[in-house]
């Protein structure tokens, strides 16, 4: 495979209304980004992800976005921007922004006007449709629950939005929507930014407005909403049109995107994305009626969503390798253990993404562990999809308490509460009141304390993060899963002509003895201290033991 510098990349993603506030308002904003870069090239990132900093009515926290060309009052000016641009560059990473244009906020400008009337030359810039029978066009439900069409009585007609209310969705088929996205993001990239995270961009082409046969929702979206006839049409389009022109990089996020689609997306010869984030192991406890429905899932299964990607895209495109982001549970809580062996289990995560092919993204928190947050009363809930889904199973009368619990588990506010900065008032994040309340276990879990711990999670990813740089086989070499169907532990071999390396993790909290040849190998780096216990073909693994070995 070509070698490029995205390649070999690690990927720090921003959620900036939760990372550091600069003035006391109670929210993150850029300023407060730029206080924190120092801290962020001491981990060793190369390129930051910034989650959106547009002109937004904050409906879904910056997805809606009401002007491309401005920046959140909340978030500061044009001016900030540009000096956290430079700040970014300065110390030799890069930056790459959320484009979302799948959709805006009913508060952009082309949205009021295409509203205005059914004249407007704007009209078609968004999907607007006659109803049926008294009703709306079609049984299409939005993602946050109930209906996907807003009627407007002015004109007779419904509007399409697959997110809430006030994420109208754009009209792709239409070619002045296009050069219009085009002509922004170019405003962006001549700014000398360097990439876009692409927001539900499997969405941005309808397969037209049938009512969908299917009950459960996720088939929904896989087989209604998502890779319509259009899709790669569009994304070669704008290829062509702006991204060829860069030297940038580019991840298109994608609910829908499976393995039997995946690949085309990132395919090098079809010239449209260089990375995709794919769900499979997003989805891989929600049950039939989706993510507030939680079912168990099993340490094969998990493995095998890796093992999959790295099999479909081997020798013609590129992963992209995450755990967690802004829309769902803490890492640590979630694949591993954040009791009793929090630190370790933490660690063993960082070690198996950092020794897998494929870019890795780091959320932030993950460095030091952040954890789920189980808030007693949903007044202390922020997030627009946990609010709808508590109203409506208030109105249905169903188990709330069961909700709560689901919401714990589940809810995308685990991954909002702010970055835990230190152990002084609000984690140190804001000396004003936070827009939503800190974890209370910001005492044990802070950036301080694991500054001063040369043992911590932080100073883990730190030395992890160095390995990966020294070793450029953990970014391309080959990837074999060893032992697939092993309930506790999750072997992994990577190879390439230079040389070989062994990772091995144990996926439990009980000491394990693990079968496995791993003569000639020496340890690189592991999250427990002791020299490897190793000898006539088994290793003794402690509780969450992760381990990187490697053979020259
Ligand atoms: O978290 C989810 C819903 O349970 C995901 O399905 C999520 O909605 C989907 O991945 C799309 O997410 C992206 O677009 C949304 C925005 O709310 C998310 O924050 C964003 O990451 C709409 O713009
Ligand atoms: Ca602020």
């Amino acid at each position: 495979m070509n070698k490029t510098w995205w390649k070999e990349s690690v990927v720090y993603q921003i959620y900036p209304r939760s990372y550091k506030d600069s003035n006391g308002d109670g929210i993150g904003d850029i300023q407060g980004v730029i206080q924190k870069l120092d801290y962020i090239k001491s981990l060793g990132i190369d390129v930051i992800w910034m989650c959106p900093v547009y002109k937004s009515p904050n409906d879904d926290n910056g997805y809606d976005i009401a002007d491309y060309y401005d920046i959140m009052d909340e978030f500061g000016t044009m001016d900030d921007f540009d000096e956290l641009l430079a700040g970014v560059h300065e110390r030799g990473m890069r930056l790459i922004m959320d484009l979302v244009v799948n959709h805006t906020s009913d508060e952009h400008a082309w949205f009021v006007e295409s509203k205005s009337s059914k004249e407007s030359p704007k009209r078609d810039y968004y999907i607007w449709k006659k109803g049926i029978s008294g009703g709306p066009p079609n049984n299409w439900q939005s993602f946050f629950g109930g209906d996907a069409w807003i009627y407007d009585k002015a004109s007779d007609e419904y509007f399409l939005h697959l997110f809430t209310t006030k994420q109208p969705d754009l009209n792709w088929e239409n070619p002045t929507v296009r050069e219009e996205v085009y002509t922004m993001m170019k405003y962006w990239l001549d700014k000398g930014i360097d990439g876009f995270r692409m927001d539900v961009i499997s969405l941005i082409s309808k397969r037209g407005y049938d009512d969908t046969p299917y009950q459960e929702f996720n088939e929904t979206i896989e087989k209604v909403y998502a890779n319509g006839p259009r899709v790669h049409e569009f994304l070669k389009e704008m290829n062509r049109e702006v991204l060829s022109k860069y030297d940038i990089m580019t991840v298109g996020e994608g609910p829908g995107i499976n393995l039997d689609n995946g690949g085309k997306y990132v395919n090098e010869e079809e010239k449209e994305l260089d990375m995709v984030f794919q769900f499979g192991h997003m989805f891989i406890d929600h049950g039939p009626e989706g993510k507030f429905d939680p079912v168990p899932y099993s340490l094969p299964q998990f493995k095998k969503v890796f093992s999959d990607w790295d099999n479909k895209l081997a020798g013609k495109g590129w992963n992209s390798i995450f755990l967690g982001n802004h829309d769902f549970p803490r890492i640590t809580s979630r694949f591993a253990n954040d009791q009793e062996f929090h630190a370790e289990s933490a660690k063993l995560l960082c070690l198996m993404m950092m020794s897998m092919r494929g870019t890795p993204y780091v959320y932030q928190g993950e460095e030091i562990g952040m954890t789920n947050v189980a808030f007693d009363s949903i007044d202390d809930y922020d997030d627009i999809e946990t609010k709808n889904v508590y109203k409506e199973w208030s109105e249905k009368g169903k188990d709330l308490n069961l909700l709560m619990k689901a919401i714990h588990q589940q809810g995308r506010d685990n991954a909002r509460t702010p970055v835990q900065w230190s152990d002084q008032v609000n984690a140190g994040y804001t000396s004003g009141t936070p827009w939503i309340k800190v974890n209370p276990n910001y005492p044990q879990i802070n950036v301080l304390a694991q500054e001063t711990d040369s043992d911590s999670i932080l100073n883990f990813y730190r030395e992890m993060i160095q390995v990966r740089k020294d070793n450029p086989s953990l970014v391309y070499a080959d990837y074999v899963d060893l032992d697939p169907m092993s309930e506790s532990i999750y072997a992994f071999k990577r190879w390439d002509d230079e040389c070989e390396h062994l990772v091995i993790l144990n996926f439990t909290s009980e000491d394990y003895v693990y079968n496995i040849d791993a003569q000639g190998f020496e340890k690189v780096i592991g999250n427990y201290k002791a020299p490897l216990a190793y000898g006539s073909g088994q290793i003794t693994l402690k509780p969450w033991e992760a381990v990187l070995m490697k053979k020259s």
